[in-house]
């Protein structure tokens, strides 16, 4: 069910159009996968957007995947979760929700090893370079430190914190299957067309 490589994160505070047309159009130039994550949001809120993009993202049959909220995932008819610290133990969202595939947020190869077994689908990593949109998560790790969780897992890895098109190659030669990006998308003039560079060097979408 992994069957993309590159993950657009939302950060509404970002754009200056709403999410929806945005995410519509990266999707016009291909993207697959997209989460939506907007942690500040109370539920209402959280739902009003998710319903728009599952209808959006469902109509080109691309992937939606909602940080930390199981409810509003099962609510909107999401693809996925993806899961942080916060949210309930991956083996208590496998029973709650088992046909949902879940992503979990590590930081480090025993988070990675634990999620794996806990039945992850995917891991994302991160940071692995220096990112303002989250400073909070500590220094960038580097891509050795991210070829170290890639060499732990057999489940796809992708990385996050500041990836730009640009340094798609040395994480991939890392051994990462895919990238998660917020800012070289969000943060772009043209949204659609930071899309299109990175399903380039991605090879795919
Ligand atoms: N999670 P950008 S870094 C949402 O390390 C997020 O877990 C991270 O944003 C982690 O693409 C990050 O703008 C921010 O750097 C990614």
């Amino acid at each position: 069910m992994v069957d993309f490589r590159l993950y657009l994160v939302t950060d509404r505070a970002q754009i200056g159009r709403t999410l929806v047309e945005v995410v519509e159009e990266c999707l016009a130039a291909g993207l697959r996968a997209v989460q939506l994550r907007e942690k500040d949001l109370p539920e209402a809120e959280f739902l009003a957007l998710a319903r728009p993009l599952r209808d959006v993202t469902r109509r080109v049959g691309a992937r939606l995947f909602i940080n930390g909220r199981l409810a509003a995932a099962l609510a909107v008819g999401a693809d996925g979760l993806q899961r942080g610290h916060e949210a309930p133990p991956l083996a208590t969202l496998r029973k709650r929700a088992p046909r949902l595939s879940i992503g979990a947020s590590v930081h480090g190869v025993g988070e990675a090893r634990a999620a794996e077994r806990d039945g992850a689908d995917f891991i994302v990593f991160g940071p692995v370079y220096d990112t303002p949109s989250k400073r909070a998560y500590g220094p960038p790790q580097g891509v050795d430190a991210l070829a170290d969780v890639v060499k732990v897992v057999s489940v796809p890895v992708f990385a996050i914190g500041g990836i730009t098109a640009d340094r798609v190659a040395a994480v991939r030669a890392a051994g990462a299957h895919g990238v998660a990006v917020i800012s070289a998308i969000f943060g772009a003039e043209r949204a659609g067309e930071a899309t299109k560079q990175f399903i380039e060097v991605l090879g795919s979408a």
